[in-house]
């Protein structure tokens, strides 16, 4: 599952990668810094599994990751091919989910090409760029399908009526994500629509940690949400020995939770996924992030192949109910755990562990 970075050039894309991966790429006060797509993995911090592990005293806790990938600015003219933006847009279009970084800091070094920091304004420069880059994808295929529809081709009458509904979206400079009929929404997945991805609208601010009013309204009317994180301050605190780095963001009142932690846990429910855990006791816990439907023989496979293929039943309660009963043996005793079989769907939260033969 993959998160792209997007945004205007100088945005602060990299800086954020940078800090949520612990990534070592070039950050710089000049546009189109990052040409080629970066990637590293990004851990999404989830207190549940502390709580798992604390109530078991298990020492190691190994958090699902996601893989970040960061992308070159786009600037105006990006969305009908011009500059990098082509290519951008190529990759763009392979991600599950978009998180929008928009400039709301105020670095007189760093250039801004109209010289001031708008963060709506920014924003919609970029989703107009997203929208004509759509609509000339969906032009393209509706021309195609339209041929295909008059000569009877099976299925081309259903995707005109879907494809007509995007295309009628887009045209009114709305995103796809916004179309409500449930077989455009669909389609607009398969073609990887830009404005189709969820998205998380991120203000890079100076020391805020609130987005304005204007970019969380601006967000909701794209169907989507904003949250605000002080990049360049927080890569300075990362860099900082932690005590001083603590004693720091007491004083500037930046609250004990990072905000990068905060915003990968919204970045990783855009990718609505299901997370399971494992962590029946000492050494490790950890947890794991699958689609939504997987069965349990399959959720074994992510751990490992022989656990697949040797998959007998797999041990199954809720997080909560494991924390409460303060361990396996106890949750056992109890009955609170469950026998599940290979074709059970693994539900949000629920610890396994999984007896296997091979
Ligand atoms: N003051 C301040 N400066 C920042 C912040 N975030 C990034 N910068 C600076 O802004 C400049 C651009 O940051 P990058 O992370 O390289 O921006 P980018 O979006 O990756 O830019 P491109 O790769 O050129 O598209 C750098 O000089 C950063 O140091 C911030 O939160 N506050
Ligand atoms: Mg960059």
């Amino acid at each position: 599952m993959d998160l792209g970075l997007v945004g205007r050039a100088n945005a602060g894309k990299t800086a954020l990668f940078c800090l949520v991966t612990g990534a070592e790429a070039e950050i710089a006060p000049y546009p189109f810094t990052t040409r080629e797509p970066a990637r590293a993995m990004a851990d999404v911090p989830d207190p549940r599994l502390q709580a798992i592990a604390d109530a078991q005293d298990i020492p190691r806790r190994v958090p699902a990751q996601v893989q970040l990938v960061d992308i070159a600015g786009l600037a105006a003219g990006a969305g009908s091919g011009e500059g990098l933006g082509g290519a951008a847009l190529g990759q763009l279009r392979q991600m599950d989910a978009l998180i929008h970084v928009v400039r709301a800091f105020s670095n007189a070094e760093v250039p801004h090409p109209e010289e001031r920091v708008d963060p709506v304004a920014d924003a919609e420069a970029v989703d107009l760029e997203l929208v004509v880059a759509d609509r000339e994808q969906a032009g393209r295929r509706l021309e195609r399908v339209r041929k295909g529809a008059r000569v009877g081709e099976a299925g081309a009458g259903a995707e005109l009526a879907a494809l007509e509904m995007l295309v009628a979206e887009l045209d009114a400079g709305r995103p796809a994500r916004l179309v409500e009929d449930e077989a455009a929404r669909a389609l607009s997945a398969d073609m990887g629509l830009l404005t189709g991805k969820p998205v998380l609208y991120l203000a890079n601010t100076d020391e805020e940690l609130e987005p304005s009013p204007e970019l969380t309204a601006y967000a909701a009317a794209q169907g989507a949400q904003a949250l605000a994180l002080p990049v360049g301050l927080e890569l300075e605190l990362a860099a900082m020995d932690p005590d001083e780095a603590a004693e720091l963001a007491e004083e500037m009142e930046l609250g004990s939770v990072r905000g990068a932690d905060s915003l990968m846990a919204a970045a990783y429910r855009l990718l609505d996924l299901v997370t399971f855990f494992t962590g029946s006791g000492p050494p490790e816990a950890r947890a794991w992030p699958i689609r939504r439907g997987t069965t349990a023989a399959v959720a074994a496979g992510k751990i490992h192949s022989d656990l697949e293929r040797g998959f007998i039943r797999a041990e199954t309660i809720p997080w909560d109910a494991l924390v409460a009963a303060g361990s396996w043996s106890k949750a056992k005793e109890n009955a609170s755990l469950r026998m599940e079989g290979r074709d059970y769907v693994v539900q949000e939260g629920d610890v396994l562990q999984v007896r296997f033969n091979v």
